[in-house]
């Protein structure tokens, strides 16, 4: 029998938590034959509802699943944990500014970067989700000193998977045909995606569709399906979310295919340009658990001038938060 992995989730009790926690209790990060026990962390007046996710979790009789551990302390939800997910945000209230925004979750996740700092496995990579995603990933990783930067990235999967399906109904083609799309930037409306070097099945993506479909509809889209989704749903993308953390934490562990990059927010070190010591989405490979940053691609005017404006952002975003890193 295998020893479990241990694996956090915080904000148990949320939507995306809902959809995440019980695919990670049917095996879909590690297989049927990896036990795992999950460490679920909630505040502490959403533990009622968070006691019934759990009762349900329980309910699965999920084979993998070896525990849970249910709290409202980041040190024990965090304890020699290997990976972790960090999902659980302040959503903007009434009369918040953007600003306001930053600061209170800037104060949840500098706490949350010191228990990881001082409990977490120190191998243990850290995927955060809850918005805003680039900059809360910064500022966990600037509170773990003792954890190296590469143990943390921040969440543009469901904006590249949502790239993806744009293109391939686009084409007519399957998503399984569509390769190498990139976010560049911050999970936001400043986004670039950018399918300047995507190929549908082997063929350039920009021989297949009209410039003007790429700038006045793709990117447009992209930037703003979240929205489109809570108009739809009355809520925010939860299940495509989920599935998009999966995605994500699946490729950081078992790697990138031969030919192939995904999206993920990764600490700047310079690369096209872009200022270090920012949390930006890039295309990156993936090889034994190492992140790295897919280099050399040419980058016309057009979109270096939609990769700063995402930079100019996420460096506004720091600039605020800056006193708690
Ligand atoms: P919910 O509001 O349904 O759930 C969030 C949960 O987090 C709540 O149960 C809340 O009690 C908990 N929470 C708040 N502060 C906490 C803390 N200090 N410690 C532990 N738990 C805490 O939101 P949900 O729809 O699940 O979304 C979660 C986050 O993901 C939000 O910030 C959302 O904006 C963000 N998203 C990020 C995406 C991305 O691509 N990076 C896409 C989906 C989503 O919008």
């Amino acid at each position: 029998m295998k020893s479990p992995i241990h694996i956090a989730v915080s904000g148990a009790a949320g939507q995306i938590s809902y959809s995440l926690l019980f695919r990670l209790a049917a095996g879909a990060l590690f297989g049927p034959d990896q036990p795992i026990i999950l460490h679920l962390l909630e505040i502490t007046p959403a533990l009622p509802a968070l006691e019934g996710v759990v009762m349900e979790l329980k309910d699965c009789v999920n084979p993998v699943l070896h525990g849970i551990v249910v709290t409202d302390d980041p040190k024990v939800a965090f304890k020699d944990t290997d990976y972790v997910f960090l999902v659980g945000a302040r959503p903007r209230g009434p009369g918040m500014e953007r600003n306001d925004l930053l600061e209170v979750n800037a104060h949840i996740f500098s706490t949350q970067g010191r228990a990881l700092n001082e409990v977490a496995s120190r191998d243990v990579k850290v995927l955060v989700t809850g918005n805003p995603a680039n900059t809360n990933a910064l500022i966990a990783l600037k509170n773990a000193p003792n954890l190296k930067p590469e143990n943390f990235s921040a969440m543009s999967r469901l904006d590249h998977n949502r790239a993806i399906n744009q293109l391939a109904e686009k084409c007519g083609v399957l998503s399984a045909d569509v390769k190498n799309v990139i976010i560049w930037g911050n999970h936001s409306t400043t986004q670039f995606p950018d399918i300047t070097h995507a190929k549908v099945k082997d063929q350039e993506a920009l021989s297949l569709v009209e410039k003007s479909w790429f700038i006045n509809d793709f990117i447009p889209t992209i930037q703003q399906r979240g929205a489109v989704v809570i108009k739809a749903r009355g809520l925010s993308s939860a299940a495509s979310a989920a599935k998009a953390a999966v995605d994500q934490m699946s490729n950081w562990v078992k790697g990138t295919k031969a030919g192939e990059w995904v999206s993920m927010g990764v600490l700047s070190d310079g690369s096209y340009g872009i200022t270090e010591d920012l949390m930006f989405s890039f295309p990156v490979t993936v090889t034994d658990g190492k992140v790295s940053i897919v280099k050399g691609l040419i980058i016309d005017e057009f979109s270096r001038e939609r990769m700063r404006l995402s930079e100019l952002e996420l460096k506004e975003e720091k600039a605020t938060i800056m006193h708690l890193i």
